[in-house]
């Protein structure tokens, strides 16, 4: 490496170029680069990538500033088991993480990142999570060998020199550490997509208190690589927040306005690929009825002066799930990935377009699939594509289930206009939600914040493709969709919970749902057809704040009589939603037993007023 000192003048903060100076000496890198976030650096490493044949740059007409990039096979998606809270007193970490010790941890990091940018560049990237300058924002820097990871970063977060200033002035940040842990040895060619096998990645997050930073090695993908994302705004963050007073929750916020013209603030956590994108910029099959978007994945949220419970959205774009993104079922996020985006690990089209499945258009009659393989249209179903050349054979994912699209916030047509107030947005309702196939209803409303509480640290979902896993399909408890990103004990993560529901202005407490948009009859489809109806749901549930909802109490909470929820124009028959709306006593009595059970390994530290919720729908289910 030649000297740093001219690359690193414009970090005039001492101590951040040091730490620069010592990763760089440590990973050995031919260069250093600081980021300044402009779309002109933006396009040279795009096209730097391009031209070394790694990315596909689409069609200048139909997807202008747009690229497609295929990652290599093993590194499709967040990896939990290699994914550690790192805290000196493991019961900090809780049964729910992995866990190291954090002087381990290093040591085994540090010699993983010795030479490990050998023949790559150094990318310096300062970036603000939230508004620049808002004073509930956090700032950090993430050092990477990856120009995906600089380009996703500029899409995703508020990145390069603004960030920097704030730092140079001495503004706090957390120190984010990336390698895809591929270095190259002198004339080594390098792969499409570098990255380390499984056993050599690690996804760490130091938390201790003054400690706290983000160690990721091996992976580019994601919540892997993007370290704004998953490890700083979730894991990170929530660390941050129990200790500050405050929440960093795995959210979308929306912003939904009846036909009289009043607005609401919702928030809602469902577990990855369970639909939090595609709630967030609904469009509302019910006449008159308006969404616009704030956030679609993550919301910090604070008690503002006005006792409300605020939120932000700490993200400056959407990384959002491809297949299944269609006109019919989200318009708006297709709008949002016109230009400026990157596909990952979608099908590349001849004419230099994308194609999905269910994107809600014919698989074209010839495409190059996500692993870099000739594909072609289905003769028996043209919504699916085959492998072979004459279109039979079985179907195969031509994307892969997990393929994103990054696009810029500002790109999505009902981006709400509030969605950089840097107060946040005073919110009203909190859903909790998930994949269950049986047993939940499709709403039920908490009858107070604690219920609230006992039902998010309830919530299970089927594992989704959003995860390497070998669990894909099966129902695991993910308590508030937190199971992968809270950066603590979970049982502290409940306390905190009931701590917040304290602080907040007892008119101004949000009202709590459980909603699942994802029942299945005996033939296994879908009871409810979910998307711009869910709409309906959502209207209830604004009638439900207002205090006029007809409802009916139930041992689990309160729900919807099987006439409150508007159905005018939906396909749904008033049979089918009473099933949806009834409440299976039996299957909810082994339900609360799960809970209970999955309680077990937290001993004692079980907040005393959840297993109290938790023994009093146990006893109202057995009346
Ligand atoms: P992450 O980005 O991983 O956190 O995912 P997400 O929660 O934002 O999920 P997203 O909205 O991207 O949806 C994931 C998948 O679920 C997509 O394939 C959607 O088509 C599908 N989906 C979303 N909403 C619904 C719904 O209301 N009903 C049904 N049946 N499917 C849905
Ligand atoms: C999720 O898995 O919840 C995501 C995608 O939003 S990732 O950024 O990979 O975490
Ligand atoms: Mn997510």
């Amino acid at each position: 490496m030649s000297c740093c000192c001219k690359a690193l003048e414009k970090i005039t903060n001492p101590e951040l170029k040091a730490w620069v100076k010592e990763f760089a000496e440590h990973t050995t890198p031919e260069h250093i680069v600081v980021c300044d976030g402009s779309q002109e650096e933006f396009d040279r490493l795009a096209e730097g990538e391009v031209a070394r044949g790694s990315w596909v740059k689409l069609d200048p007409v139909k997807r202008p500033g747009c690229y497609l990039v295929r990652s290599h096979e093993s590194d499709v998606a967040r990896v939990e088991k290699r994914t550690y809270i790192c805290c000196k007193d493991k019961n900090n970490a809780g049964p729910t993480n992995n866990w190291m010790d954090p002087t381990e941890m290093r040591k085994i990091m540090w010699d993983l990142y010795a030479g490990c940018m050998k023949g790559r560049t150094l990318y310096v990237i300062p970036f603000s999570m939230g508004p620049i300058g808002s004073p509930l924002s956090k700032l950090g820097v993430e050092l990477t060998d990856s120009p995906y990871v600089v380009c996703n970063m500029r899409i995703m977060t508020r990145m390069g020199d603004a960030a920097l200033d704030l730092i140079n002035k001495g503004a706090e940040y957390i120190k984010c550490y990336h390698s895809v842990g591929a270095p190259l040895e002198p004339g080594q060619k390098d792969v499409a997509w570098p990255c380390a096998p499984m056993e050599k990645k690690y996804i760490t997050q130091f938390t201790d208190p003054g400690e706290e930073a983000i160690w990721s090695f091996g992976s580019g993908y994601g919540g892997n690589a993007l370290l704004g994302k998953k490890c700083f705004a979730l894991r990170i963050a929530s660390v941050l927040a129990r200790k500050e007073g405050w929440m960093a929750e795995h959210m979308l916020i929306l912003k939904l306005t009846n036909p009289e013209g009043k607005s609401y603030y919702v928030t809602a956590a469902f577990p990855s690929a369970c639909g939090k994108t595609n709630l967030a910029m609904m469009l509302p099959t019910l006449p008159g009825w308006k969404v616009e978007t704030c956030g679609d994945d993550i919301a910090w949220m604070h008690v503002g002066k006005d006792g409300a419970l605020h939120a932000i959205n700490p993200e400056n774009g959407f990384f959002g799930v491809a297949p299944g993104t269609s006109k019919i079922s989200n318009p708006n996020a297709l709008h949002a990935c016109e230009k400026n985006t990157i596909f990952t690990n979608v099908v590349l089209t001849d004419d230099g377009d994308v194609w999905w499945e269910d994107m809600g258009v014919p698989a074209p009659a010839h495409g190059i699939d996500w692993k870099g393989n000739d594909c072609y249209a289905s003769k028996d179903n043209p919504k699916k594509m085959v492998a072979s050349p004459d279109g039979t054979g079985e179907p195969i994912k031509a994307a892969h289930p997990n393929s994103r699209f990054t696009a810029p916030a500002v790109q999505c047509p009902v981006i709400a206009k509030e969605w950089e107030d840097p107060e946040g947005v005073p919110v009203s309702a909190i859903l909790f939600g998930g994949r269950r196939p049986s047993t939940i209803p499709l709403v039920n409303m908490a009858k107070d914040w604690a219920h609230g509480v006992y039902m998010g640290s309830a919530a299970g979902s089927e594992v989704t493709a959003a995860v390497i896993s070998d669990q894909i399909g099966q129902v695991r408890r993910d308590p508030m969709a937190m199971l992968p990103f809270c950066g603590y004990n979970m049982a502290d993560y409940f306390g905190h919970w009931l701590e917040m529901g304290k602080k907040i202005a007892a008119d101004k407490l949000p009202k709590i749902f459980f909603v699942n948009w994802f029942r299945k009859d005996a033939d296994g489809h879908f009871m409810w057809p979910g998307f711009g109806d869910n709409s309906r749901v959502l209207k209830w549930a604004c009638e439900a704040i207002e205090g006029k909802a007809k409802t009916k109490d139930t041992p689990i909470g309160i729900m919807p009589t099987d006439d409150a929820i508007d159905l005018t124009g939906c396909e749904t028959t008033p049979e089918t939603l009473h099933e949806l709306l009834t409440v299976d006593i039996e299957g909810w009595k082994k339900e609360v037993a799960g809970v209970k059970e999955s309680w077990e390994k937290f001993g004692d530290r079980i907040p005393a007023e959840l297993r109290a919720k938790l023994d009093e729908i146990t006893a109202a289910l057995n009346k």
